[in-house]
C-alpha cells in the first residue's frame, strides 16, 4: 500500500554521526518522539513491574532523555510523546494481549497506580521529569507500535516531518516497533543510544544492532552527546 504522502524539499541543516553513517536533517522537518516515559514503565507498581522487571533499569535513562527534550524545545523543534494506553472498557485490548502469560496484575487490573495501562489513571501519565508541554503532541497508542490505530502519521505529515529522533521505552519492544512503523511509511528515523531503556540489556543491545545493521535497515542510531553538540 502506498500512503499517498508527499515529501517536501526540506533544507538539511543538521548533520551528526550515527551508525552506519551520519545523520542529516533540518530542523523543522524532524520530530523528536518519546515513547511511553509513563509511570507504568519506569516507576514501581505498575505494567513493567507486574511482568516481573526491575524498574529501575529503566529510570537511568530519565537525565539524559530531559536533556535532550530540553535542547529539542529550545531549538524549537516538535515533541510527540506516547503513552500505551488502553480505554477504560479495554475495547481496544484485545484478549490475545491482556490474557497472555501471568503477570500479577493484568492490563485493567487496579495497581497501586490505578487500573494498568488505562488512559487517564495515575500510571499512564508521563513521568513528571519529561511531561508534556502545550503545543506538544501526546498520543495514546494501544498496541506496540505508535502507528497503530493511532493518528501520528497523519499528525506528522500535516506538521510536515519526514525526519524522526526515537528515545523512551522499551528498546525492543515498542521503541522498535515504532521505528519499524515508520520505516515503512518512509520517515528517516534516528535511535538515540543512551535515551532509550529495555528491562534486558542484552535486547537493548541486539536492537541497536538490527536497526543500523544492513546499510541502516531501519535507521540510524547514535548516543546523544552530537545531537546535543549541534543544538547548542
Ligand atoms: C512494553 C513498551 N514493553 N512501551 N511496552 O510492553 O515497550
Amino acid at each position: 500500500m502506498y500512503w499517498g504522502h508527499t515529501w517536501g524539499e526540506a533544507t538539511i541543516d543538521m548533520k551528526i554521526d550515527a551508525k552506519p553513517f551520519a545523520f542529516e536533517f533540518a530542523l523543522h522537518s524532524t520530530a523528536l518522539v518519546i515513547i511511553d516515559m509513563q509511570r507504568d514503565f519506569i516507576e514501581p507498581g505498575g505494567f513493567g513491574q507486574t511482568l516481573g522487571n526491575d524498574v529501575s533499569l529503566l529510570s537511568a535513562i530519565v537525565p539524559t532523555c530531559r536533556a535532550v527534550l530540553v535542547a529539542w524545545r529550545k531549538a524549537g523543534g516538535l515533541v510527540v510523546h506516547t503513552r500505551e494506553a488502553h480505554d477504560a472498557q479495554l475495547s481496544n485490548c484485545p484478549p490475545a494481549k491482556r490474557n497472555r502469560g501471568n503477570p500479577s496484575l493484568r492490563i485493567g487490573d487496579v495497581g497501586s497506580m490505578g487500573r494498568i495501562l488505562v488512559a487517564g489513571e495515575p500510571g499512564n501519565q508521563i513521568i513528571a521529569a519529561l511531561a508534556p508541554v502545550v503545543g506538544e503532541i501526546v498520543i495514546d497508542k494501544p498496541g506496540k507500535g505508535a502507528f497503530y490505530a493511532t493518528a501520528l502519521h497523519d499528525m506528522l505529515q500535516q506538521h510536515g516531518m519526514t525526519h524522526l529522533l526515537f528515545m523512551g521505552v522499551t528498546t525492543e519492544v515498542c521503541v522498535q516497533t515504532s521505528m519499524r512503523e515508520a520505516n515503512d511509511r518512509g520517515y528517516d528515523s534516528l535511535l538515540l543510544t543512551d535515551c532509550t531503556e529495555s528491562y534486558f540489556p542484552q535486547f537493548k543491545a541486539q536492537t541497536i544492532e538490527m536497526v543500523h545493521a544492513q546499510g541502516g535497515i531501519v535507521g540510524w542510531t547514535a548516543a546523544s552527546t552530537g545531537l546535543l553538540q549541534v543544538l547548542d
